[in-house]
Order: C-alpha cells, then sequence, then structure tokens
C-alpha cells in the first residue's frame, strides 16, 4: 500500500469532483480512487413514483406481498448481458424490446438512464457516451433495473467482459477497462443503514482468482490487509466503480427490496467512445 494514500471516493457533485480530478473517469481505471459518487441527483418522490409503477404494472413483485408464490431474490426490468449473452441474437433482440419499454416506462418522471449517461459524460472529458452497440448498429440494453429481494447477495467478484467472460464476439471486449453505474432507486431495511456494497482496493488478477473461486477472498483481503470501502448510498444517489476491483454486496435483510438501476461501461483511455451496457 502507497503511504498517504486513503482510498476515498470523490464525491459528492460535479463541481466539486472537477476542481480535484481533471479526468475523474482516468483516474477511476487507474483505481486511484474507489467510486465517483454524485449525491441525491434524483428526488425520493421519483424514486418512489418509479418503483409504484413497476409494481402496477407487475414488472416487479409487491414487497408488501407476502407467501408470494413467485420466490425469485433478483428480478430484472431489462435485459442483462451477463444472463442472456450467450445466444446473441436473443440477447440482441431482448434489447431491443427494452428500448421499446424504457421510450415510455419513464413518461412523466425525468428519465434516469439519461441521468447515468449525463453524469458519466460529465466525468469523461473528450469522450462520446453512447449505448453500446454492434457493428451493424445493434443496440445492447441501455440500463437495467434490478430489485433484490430478502438474502439476495453478490458474494466478492468481479466484472469484466474482458477477463471474465471472455465476450470476444461481442464489440464491448475491445475496451481496457469496466465500470458500472448505480442508482440508488431503493435501499433495503428501512430502519437500518440498507445493504450496502464494498469495494475492495484489489484489482484482479490472475493470482488472487482462486480466493475468488474458493470464496476465501474476505479471509484473503484480512490477511493482506486490502483496504475496502463501503459506499453508504441513499436514494438517489449515484456512484461509478471499476468492476475489475473485487466487489460484494451483502445479504439483503428484511422485507423492503434493494432497487438499483446499473449499467456496465467500456472506456480505454485512446479510445474516444464510452460503451454503456448492462
Ligand atoms: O448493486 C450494486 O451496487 C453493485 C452490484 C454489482 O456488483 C454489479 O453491478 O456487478
Ligand atoms: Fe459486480
Amino acid at each position: 500500500m502507497t503511504i498517504n494514500s486513503k482510498w476515498n471516493p470523490a464525491e459528492p457533485d460535479l463541481a466539486t469532483i472537477c476542481k480535484i480530478y481533471q479526468d475523474p473517469i482516468y483516474t477511476l481505471s487507474q483505481a486511484e480512487i474507489p467510486a465517483i459518487i454524485f449525491r441525491n441527483v434524483y428526488s425520493p418522490e421519483q424514486c418512489q413514483g418509479l418503483i409504484d409503477r413497476f409494481t402496477y404494472m407487475g414488472l416487479m413483485r409487491d414487497e408488501n406481498e407476502l407467501n408470494s408464490a413467485d420466490k425469485r431474490t433478483r428480478i430484472d426490468i431489462g435485459t442483462s448481458l451477463g444472463n442472456r449473452g450467450s445466444d446473441k441474437s436473443h440477447f440482441l433482440a431482448h434489447a431491443e424490446a427494452t428500448h421499446h419499454l424504457f421510450k415510455f416506462l419513464f413518461d412523466g418522471f425525468e428519465n434516469p438512464v439519461d441521468l447515468i449517461y449525463n453524469s458519466l459524460s460529465a466525468v469523461s472529458p473528450g469522450k462520446d457516451v453512447k449505448v453500446a452497440r454492434e457493428a451493424d448498429g445493434s443496440l445492447y440494453g441501455p440500463a437495467i433495473f434490478r430489485v433484490h429481494y430478502e438474502t439476495h447477495s453478490y458474494k466478492p467478484h468481479i466484472d469484466s467482459v474482458k477477463y471474465r467472460e471472455q465476450r470476444t464476439d461481442y464489440a464491448v471486449y475491445r475496451f481496457k477497462h469496466q465500470f458500472a453505474g448505480v442508482l440508488c432507486v431503493q435501499n433495503a431495511d428501512e430502519n437500518g443503514k440498507g445493504t450496502q456494497a464494498i469495494l475492495h482496493r484489489c484489482l484482479w488478477n490472475e493470482e488472487i482468482q482462486p480466493y475468488i473461486a474458493e470464496e476465501t477472498f474476505d479471509q484473503y483481503a484480512k490477511e493482506n490487509n486490502i483496504e475496502n470501502c463501503q459506499v453508504e448510498l441513499e436514494q438517489g444517489d449515484l456512484y461509478f466503480f471499476n468492476t475489475q476491483c473485487v466487489h460484494e454486496v451483502p445479504p439483503v435483510q428484511g422485507t423492503r427490496a434493494r432497487i438499483v438501476l446499473a449499467v456496465f461501461i467500456g472506456y480505454s483511455p485512446d479510445d474516444n467512445e464510452i460503451y454503456v451496457w448492462s
């Protein structure tokens, strides 16, 4: 660990972040900071309005409904490359349907997907931020709502179309770095602190892979004094992090779902395009 380098996120707003970092997204690609956090960029009233709409439309399970026959601990609204990418034509058709849905899904609200793209643009000087696409123009899903119910967790992992999924047949494979953007639409556990992500100051490499595979990363991190950063989010906060840093989200507790709007992001310092997908 380098001396004098506490691993703190860049926050809370664009003006402050840009005063300190000339090229915030580059700084994030080097894992010099754990995250870029925009506080309070989407109002809690609008978050609640969207949740009500999704529930009435049957897009997510009503959390107040006890003993539902639906036992899924995660429900997606959108198109996941991770889950659907093995069948490319089906993935792209599903993504096209998501684009249609998202054309009207936010009517009457500020468009939260645009908010993520605009925020990303603002911290990425000189880059053109666009929905990920194949050479023929077909688009990936633009963003995804993930509704996580009680017990759902993400164990320590990384996300990488390059190093983990090896999606050589997708255009996003070209990027050197991958990030995630996550807007907190609802925190779990209304009385407690919610279920908050933990980012480890540890970029993935072959040597740490066994600890991830064997689910002993937490012990490895302790033994090696690996710093971490728990990103305490409130409803309406947005954060970006480097998904090549090992990260995790502890299990959701209680009946309130943890709901996020999430994207993945492909970036190379010498590429003027940034691709965003889900
Ligand atoms: O929900 C989050 O805050 C992060 C989830 C995650 O690990 C991911 O998007 O890959
Ligand atoms: Fe992840």
